[in-house]
Order: structure tokens, then C-alpha cells, then sequence
């Protein structure tokens, strides 16, 4: 029996209050596609049937380099994040799994998976940590950890990612996420192949060490913390890394870890066309690495780059199955709504991208007829779906309003009685 923590009453009259509209808006979408001969019923079930992993650290109130403003109620550590992800789960039948980061995520595995067993949630890809100290680590990752030059560091951080995979065996994770901050922020002070050697080498041991059925998913991201220079810098050096670990590894691809403006969709098609696409972080950026809502700045981008994973999806890609994650900092908002209403766009994308006419778009590409190719796309994007995500969560037993109904149950002021208040002033991004 799963651990619900909103009342399915409060639901249930949240719901009640809105399912007549919900039909009636439902029909009214369902008789529009049918003209064009999509089935509702179809597509409901295909969004019903897609899930996007929430990260353990979002559900804390994020920050910036210059400070944290925590709200009330804020999760004390592992567990309470659990249940603030089987809220958002509960509510949006949306996000059955969680990603975890070690060392801040770090408790017993059996206490772990009986947590999440017992709140209905499983776990997804596994996240190290070798971009800051741990209190009791022997050596700093102040200049680097996986391609550091101290063959002792790069042990040390060897190790703390086989230790990640021990812990996901024991959760029931089948993947590895790497991200390293690794880089320069001077000309001069790295040697770019020398420090890429190093890093190709310590992957490989963390490959080796990567059970069979398991994927290795390697992040890149242009700047941050270093200034300079990144290890792993761009989709093309993650290829490469990908292509010389092996086929187990795959490349990751957060969204706003990419220079402005770079087409993004057109990253994912290559990585597709080479079987290398691992998965996503999804959220969205104005100027950087802002870890923004998924869909806030641009949904348009995030509809684009679901139109290359339908259309990878209907080209009956082998092995194609990227990861689909959540990786956002919450800093102005209640972290469990921004997460409900991410994983909200993230299916609007989805729904949005199944709605293409891909025979006619074959069709006008081949025609060189720009105008119509393009139209078919905005069509799609511009069909409002949200009664097909409202209808897909009523049918699983989520709430038609995710947002509204958990505003209805006051969780959060409930959860602050027992969480102690946290005070503000640090920086830090998570
Ligand atoms: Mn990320």
C-alpha cells in the first residue's frame, strides 16, 4: 500500500470541481484531431505512458552564487526529499522516479529503497559528486578531480563514482551520471589533451566497473564553474568520449549547458543518428546555465527538440531510450510546483511533437516547399493539449489542476510544522 501524502479526497474534489469543463474541453480537442485523423485516445495514452525522473536536489529551494532565500518547510535531508517527490508524483502521475546525487543524497541503501518503496517511487540514473569537497574527503577537486593532475585525486574521484554505482545496485538505478567541473579559468594553466587523457583514462575505469545492464551518461557543459576552459566542453568532445568508452556510455544532454542560441535539436539529431544519445536534463535558460523551468523561456525550443525524439521515436530507432531527467534550481518558487508544472511542459512538448503531420512534412521537405514544412510544425506547436495532460493524470488518479490541488491541501505548511526552518545567507546553487 503506497504512503500517499495529499489526501485523495482533496483530489477528488479538486477534480470534481473541474471534470465537466475537462470533458467538454477534451471533446471539443478530440473532434479537432480527428478531422486530421489523430485519435485522442491514442495520443492520451502515449503521454499517460511518458515519465521524466525529478531530481533529489530540486526539491530544495535552489540559489545563486550570490545567496539562498529558503522557504519554509524545506526537506532536512534524503527522506523528506523522498516525500516531496511523491507529491509531485502523486499529483502529476508524471514522475515515478528520482535522481539521486552523492555524497548529499547518501543514507543506507536498504533505508533508501524501503523509503521509496514505500511512497511508490523508483530511481533513476545515479549522480556523483567530484565538483566539490566532501567534509571528509583527503583531497580537494579546487582544481579538478577526474583529469586532476594528481593521480591520487583521480583515484579518489575513480572511487567515489564506483561507490555511486554500488549504491544505485542496491536501489535498483541502471545508470551513472557524470559531470565533472573540471577546467581552467587561465590560458596556459591546463594542457587540453594532457588533462583529456587523464579523463578518458578515469572514465575507462569507471566503465570498466559499470554492470552490464547499465549506462554511462557523460554531461558536458561549455563554462561553469571553470571560466576558461571545460574539460568536457561540447556535444562533440561527449562523442568522443562516448565513442571511446564504449557502447554502454552515452552522452547527456542538459539543456542549458550550450552556448545562446545553439540549436539544440540539431545536437539531438546527430546524437540520435549515432546512437549515442543517453538523455536529458531537461529546464530552460535566457542567458546560461540558468536552470530555469522546463519551458519557461522558450517553449518553442523544447517543443523542437521533442519533434526529433518523435520523430527518432516513429523512425523506429534500435535501442532508442534516453533518459529523461529534470535538472532545475528553484529559487523564487515552491520547488514541488515548479517540478509539477516542468514535468507538466516537458509532456506538453510531447504531446505537442506527436501531433506533427510527419508524412506531410516528409512530403514539403522534399517538395522544398519551406513554408508549409514550417507551418506543419507551428500547427502542432500551436494546438493547446493541456486537456490531453489533464486527461492523461485524471485517468492515472492525479489531479486535473496539480498545482491547485496542492495548494488546496497544504502540504507545505504542514511539512513546515515538523521541518525546522532553514536560515538564508549561504550561496550555492543547489
Ligand atoms: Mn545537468
Amino acid at each position: 500500500m503506497t504512503d500517499l501524502k495529499i489526501s485523495g479526497d482533496i483530489i477528488a474534489s479538486d477534480n470534481d470541481r473541474r471534470a465537466a469543463a475537462l470533458k467538454s474541453d477534451y471533446e471539443a480537442l478530440g473532434a479537432k484531431l480527428a478531422r486530421s485523423g489523430i485519435d485522442i485516445g491514442a495520443i492520451t495514452a502515449k503521454v499517460a505512458d511518458f515519465f521524466v525522473a525529478v531530481p533529489s536536489w530540486g526539491v530544495g529551494t535552489g540559489g545563486t552564487r550570490f545567496a539562498r532565500f529558503p522557504g519554509p518547510g524545506e526537506p532536512r535531508h534524503i527522506f523528506d526529499k523522498l516525500e516531496d517527490c511523491s507529491v509531485i508524483q502523486q499529483l502529476t502521475r508524471a514522475t515515478p522516479t528520482v535522481s539521486l546525487h552523492i555524497p548529499w543524497d547518501k543514507a543506507d541503501p536498504k533505508a533508501l529503497k524501503a523509503h521509496g518503496d514505500a511512497l511508490g517511487l523508483g530511481f533513476d540514473a545515479m549522480n556523483s559528486n567530484t565538483f566539490s569537497d566532501a567534509p571528509d574527503q583527503a583531497r580537494s577537486y579546487k582544481y579538478g578531480s577526474l583529469s586532476h593532475v594528481d593521480a591520487a585525486t583521480r583515484r579518489q574521484a575513480v572511487e567515489h563514482n564506483l561507490e555511486c554505482i554500488e549504491i544505485g545496485k542496491a536501489i535498483g538505478s541502471k545508470a551513472l551520471t557524470v559531470w565533472i567541473g573540471d577546467g581552467s579559468n587561465f590560458p596556459g594553466q591546463s594542457h587540453f589533451t594532457r588533462a583529456f587523457e587523464r579523463y578518458l583514462d578515469a572514465m575507462g575505469e569507471i566503465y570498466q566497473a559499470l554492470p552490464q545492464d547499465w549506462r554511462l551518461f557523460s554531461e558536458h557543459k561549455m563554462y561553469e564553474p571553470a571560466f576558461y576552459s571545460t574539460v568536457v566542453q561540447d556535444w562533440g568532445t561527449n562523442y568522443l568520449i562516448a565513442q571511446t568508452l564504449g557502447e554502454k556510455a552515452f552522452c547527456l544532454v542538459d539543456l542549458g549547458h550550450h552556448a545562446p542560441n545553439t540549436n539544440i535539436e540539431m545536437i539531438v539529431a546527430r546524437l540520435i543518428q549515432f546512437g549515442k544519445l543517453g538523455g536529458f536534463h531537461f529546464n530552460d535558460s535566457k542567458y546560461g546555465d540558468d536552470d530555469l523551468d522546463a519551458g519557461s523561456v522558450d517553449p518553442y525550443r523544447l517543443f523542437l527538440v521533442f519533434n526529433e525524439l518523435v520523430d527518432a521515436e516513429y523512425r523506429g530507432i534500435k535501442g532508442f531510450h534516453p533518459a529523461h531527467m529534470i535538472d532545475q534550481s528553484h529559487n523564487v518558487t515552491d520547488p514541488i510546483e515548479s517540478l509539477m508544472a516542468s514535468a507538466n511542459e516537458i509532456r506538453r512538448a510531447y504531446a505537442q511533437a506527436l501531433l506533427v503531420d510527419r508524412a506531410a512534412l516528409d512530403g514539403y521537405q522534399d517538395e522544398n516547399d519551406a513554408l508549409m514544412a514550417t507551418e506543419t510544425l507551428k500547427r502542432a506547436f500551436r494546438t493547446d493539449v493541456e486537456p490531453i495532460l489533464a486527461e492523461a493524470r485524471r485517468q492515472k488518479g492525479g489531479a486535473i489542476d496539480p498545482v491547485s490541488a496542492y495548494r488546496a491541501s497544504g502540504y507545505r505548511a504542514q511539512v513546515g510544522k515538523s521541518r525546522p526552518p532553514v536560515k538564508g545567507g549561504s550561496g550555492g546553487i543547489v
